[in-house]
């Protein structure tokens, strides 16, 4: 199904799917390019291990060598920790990676597109990608890439940085069902509500994986997006985080910050200026959503 020479599926990910077992991809960009060293190694060894933990196997997705890899060994983890130059890949970046025969760290739109090639269903990441705030209407790749891959994909909403409101009804307007995990509300990233309706709540990874096989059985090409929030705790303090929100994004437009360099650019000036909070909340919230993402996987299989 996967042509050898594009795809490399690690073996203990292949026995798993070959054996029906479950299996809950992971992303690579917020290793790369949306945590800091050494917490983003520290990180993506954190959240292998939660999916273990409850059941499934991890298989982290980047591009190495030009290869679209699902499922990483801890060398090529450090690698990509630890080496510049790394490219952000997403959907459309993927040829150029692919021709170039480069390193890359997949986005949720990236490892959408690679995870659920290789066979996978389960996906985990922080928070995805939607539409900017700001007047040119920059709309991250990951939205029309949920709209059109039926995974189920476990999340703490989209990041505070962005348009909640807009990219909650770009969801709705492309089909995209949110689940609220444990909430009526979509979680906010680093806080725990938003004020946006989720179109159901589900309190159980049965519940999830119940919703999950109901869009399968309708042949729905959408993803299913359950919605976790940060745990208790780790949440940011709401005055705190919209002052060093005000300014990162100040600060990104007089710099004149845009494109695949925006969303890091704002998470890392937003980490130096809460003192560490956002990023205390985005380790926290990554951790909780991969073991949460393993029991839904595990519950599909049951
Ligand atoms: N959430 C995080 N950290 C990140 C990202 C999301 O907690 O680094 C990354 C994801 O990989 C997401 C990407 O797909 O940011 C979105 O980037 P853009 O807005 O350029 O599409
Ligand atoms: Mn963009």
């Amino acid at each position: 199904m996967t042509d050898e020479n594009l795809f490399h599926v690690a073996e203990e990910v292949r026995a798993a799917l070959d054996a029906g077992r479950a299996v809950v991809a992971l992303e690579s960009t917020v290793i790369s390019h949306g945590l800091p060293r050494p917490q983003n190694l520290e990180t993506a060894r954190r959240l292998e291990q939660a999916v273990r933990e409850a059941g499934a196997v991890p298989a982290t997705v980047a591009v190495l060598g030009g290869r679209l890899c699902v499922g990483l060994e801890d060398a090529q983890l450090s690698r990509l920790a630890e080496a510049d130059g790394v490219l952000k890949v997403s959907r459309r970046d993927l040829p150029l990676a692919v021709a170039r025969g480069e390193d890359g760290a997949t986005t949720v739109a990236g490892t959408l597109w690679v995870a659920s090639r290789a066979g996978l269903r389960v996906f985990a990441t922080g928070g995805i990608g939607g539409v900017h705030r700001g007047q040119l209407p920059d709309v991250s790749a990951d939205l029309p890439e949920l709209a059109r891959t039926p995974m189920t994909v476990v999340c703490s909403g989209a990041k505070s940085v962005l348009d909640l409101p807009s990219t909650r009804e770009w969801l709705e307007t492309y089909g995209v069902c949110v689940l609220g995990y444990g909430c009526d509300e979509l979680p906010a990233f680093y806080t725990r509500r938003s004020g946006l309706a989720v179109d159901l709540r589900a309190d159980s990874p049965a519940d999830a994986a119940r919703v999950a096989r109901a869009r399968d059985a309708l042949g729905l090409e959408a993803a299913l997006l359950v919605t976790v929030p940060v745990p208790e705790g780790f949440e940011v303090d709401e005055s705190l985080m919209e002052e060093s929100l005000s300014e990162a994004l100040a600060v990104a437009a007089e710099r004149g910050v845009t494109g695949r360099d925006l969303t890091p650019f704002l998470l890392a000036h937003m980490s130096w200026r809460s003192g560490g909070a956002t990023l205390r909340a985005n380790v926290a919230l990554l951790e909780n959503n991969a073991r949460v993402a393993a029991e839904i996987a595990v519950a599909l299989q049951n």
